[in-house]
């Protein structure tokens, strides 16, 4: 690599590119903007680009007035699932295809995208090298996974440590440098680009696997009579070698309920069968269907059915205060809710255009039976004497967000996930 390159990232000058302005290319695209690094954000939505521009941040959809002459360019687009949990990997080589299109020498191309261990080599790298640029010598290419939280307040694209895996030595400096220029945390420097691939991936497989564990012991504790809310804020107490996760209606998002399908496909292609991880998924999988049947079982304490009955659905988006509906499990506890015959009512003040109703008052107003799916903060404000008041007669807490005894001292039936105890009728 010509000097100048890693210096004009050190020195804060590499031009830099963001391809893909989502909850990972906006943040960084502000930052980058912050510490008066020449920035230019492109996406192929013409809408956001418009909004950006609007706010006076540099945005375009047009490749020919981003990237001539870019120093540095991160991909940040989506690496979804398909609808057979396969890795879906069209955003980034679309990306890809456009950015060794107008690629100059002596680039680096960082992949932020979550992708499974190998992807930047054996996809990424391919169709950069189209460009007749050669790795190592001109062309650099690194991965450093993204870990922006949404609505977190206490970590961000500023503060948050980031792992950083290179092609070669070179491309490993490159990218660490570029992140040591607005990053707070450590930037730790990684073997291969595999190992920083992996890293992402295992964090939030992590994650997944250790919410299916507390699923399955609440689906356990439920017919134990044992509360599992209780046992694990009990466990929470053991100050090491315990660490809390909840158990619910059901894993979303794009990150949890996705990665390990990424990992568990690409194992496959290698020989190796995960089946930890597989079973993990199905367990989570099987919460929608879980809390549907606690539906059942709570208005058949009441003597009803579901066919008929009026049931007020709380939540759409798959984490509180978001609006962000992917892979919720909002979408299947529906589904078999409407398949059983049940009049429904759909409720949630992030994702009005999918709400039936305008107002949690009214969504809850005559139902016979709640089912929350998302802990809003304002659906938790309701308090137990306001359900009655509205006529519920039966409460499905499909995230334990609420006070059993309460609830049930107000005169409503409680089913929660997990929380069924010999008292429980
Ligand atoms: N969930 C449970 N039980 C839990 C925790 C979560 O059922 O104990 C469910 C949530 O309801 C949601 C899904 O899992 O439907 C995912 O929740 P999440 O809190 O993991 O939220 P995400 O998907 O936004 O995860 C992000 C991830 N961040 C990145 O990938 C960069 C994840 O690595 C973080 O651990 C997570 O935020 C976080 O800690 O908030």
């Amino acid at each position: 690599m010509t000097p100048t390159l890693i210096d004009r990232i050190r020195s804060k000058k590499a031009k830099t590119v963001i391809v893909g302005l989502g909850y990972v290319g906006a943040p960084l695209l502000g930052i980058l903007h912050r510490h008066g690094i020449p920035v230019v954000g492109f996406d192929v939505d013409a809408d956001k680009v418009a909004r950006y521009r609007a706010d006076g941040i540099v945005a375009t959809d047009r490749p020919e007035e981003a990237f001539p002459d870019a120093d540095v360019i991160v991909i940040c687009v989506p690496t979804p699932i398909d609808l057979g949990q396969r890795p879906d990997l069209t955003f980034v080589l679309r990306a890809a295809e456009t950015v060794q299109t107008h690629l100059s020498p002596d680039t680096l191309v960082v992949l932020e995208s979550t992708v499974a261990p190998g992807t930047t080599e054996e996809y990424l790298l391919p169709v950069l090298e189209r460009s007749g640029l050669r790795p190592g010598k001109d062309l650099f290419v690194a991965h450093c996974p993204e870990r922006v939280d949404p609505g977190n307040p206490s970590w961000d694209v500023h503060n948050l440590p980031r792992v950083v895996g290179g092609i070669d030595g070179p491309s490993l400096e490159a990218a660490a440098a570029f992140y040591e220029a607005f990053v707070d945390g450590e930037v730790m420097r990684l073997s291969r680009v595999e190992a920083a691939e992996a890293v992402k991936i295992v964090e939030n497989t992590f994650r997944d696997v250790n919410i299916a564990f507390v699923n399955e012991l609440a689906m356990s504790f439920d017919k134990l009579g044992i509360d599992i809310t209780e046992v694990i804020r009990g466990a929470a107490t053991k100050p090491f070698g315990f660490l809390a996760h909840w158990p619910g209606a059901g894993v979303g998002g794009h990150c949890i309920a996705v990665d390990p399908y990424y990992l568990i496909a690409h194992a496959d292609q290698h020989g190796f069968n995960h089946r930890f991880l597989k079973i993990a998924r199905e367990v989570n999988n099987a919460m929608p269907g879980y809390t549907v049947q606690k539906t059942l079982v709570g208005l058949n304490r009441i003597g009803r059915s579901v066919k008929g009955t009026r049931v007020a659905v709380l939540g759409l988006a798959y984490k509180p205060e978001i609006d962000d509906s992917r892979e919720s499990p909002a979408g299947p506890i529906l589904k078999e809710l409407r398949s059983l015959g049940a009049e429904l009512t759909v409720y949630d003040p992030f994702v009005p255009s999918r709400s039936t109703a305008e107002s949690l008052q009214e969504a809850v107003q005559g139902q016979e039976c709640v089912v929350l799916v998302t802990a809003h903060k304002e659906f938790l404000a309701m308090g137990p004497a306001e359900l009655q008041a509205a006529g519920v007669k039966v409460l499905v807490d499909g995230r334990n967000a609420f006070d059993q005894a309460a609830v049930e001292a107000a005169g409503l039936v409680y089913e929660g996930i997990g929380r069924r105890h010999r008292g429980t009728a």
